[in-house]
């Protein structure tokens, strides 16, 4: 009888011990932490270029407000949009180049090994509505925990193609 209750005794403690702690699951946006991404590397024709923050900052800015389904809030971005960055690193989007664009998709890359797939058409703002950028700050301020560099999409429903840590983004063409 006393070793029972000894033993119920022990038992409840530990489930007192284990509940906090497996009542601490991660709400749905939450997500484990990547190694910061300092820097980016971008391939054209399987020729990689690694720029650091510094080769972005002094390009062209194009800042984007997106409102993030997960966190519910509206977020402003700022960076390089995507098309400008290939265009700087051998994928113009001019008569030539159009072909190439159509016929190539995008893998963009975070530093978790985390990757998406965009089509070339879809990141041509002549060709599509949305804008597709490489983010370096957020509200006005760098991005912190998410990396030197982010991929925001502006027509994207929910945030799962936003790639945070970005480390790599590369232009394969489809034959
Ligand atoms: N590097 C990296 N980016 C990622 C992910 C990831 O696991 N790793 N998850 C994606 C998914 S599925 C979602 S829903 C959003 C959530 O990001 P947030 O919590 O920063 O809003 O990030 C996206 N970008
Ligand atoms: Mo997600």
């Amino acid at each position: 009888m006393h070793r029972t209750l000894s033993s119920l005794r022990i038992a409840i403690l530990a489930l007192a011990v284990a509940l906090p702690c497996c009542a601490q699951t991660m709400p749905e946006h939450q997500h484990e932490k990547a190694p910061v991404s300092t820097h980016l590397t971008v391939t054209v024709d399987g020729k990689p270029t690694t720029l650091a923050v510094e080769d972005l900052q002094a390009m062209p800015q194009k800042t984007i407000t997106v409102h993030n389904e997960h966190t519910k809030m509206d977020e402003t971005y700022t960076g390089v949009l995507l098309s400008d960055l290939l265009a700087k690193y051998g994928a113009p989007f001019d008569k030539p180049g159009e072909k190439k664009i159509f016929h190539s998709y995008l893998r963009a890359e975070g530093t978790d090994k985390y990757y998406v797939l965009y089509s070339g058409s879809e990141v041509e703002p002549t060709m599509h509505n949305a804008e597709v950028i490489v983010a370096i700050t957020l509200n006005g301020k760098p991005l912190a925990d998410d990396g030197q560099f982010k991929l925001v999409a502006s027509g994207d429903k929910r945030p799962a193609r936003w790639v945070r840590n970005l480390s790599s983004i590369s232009l394969v063409a489809v034959p």
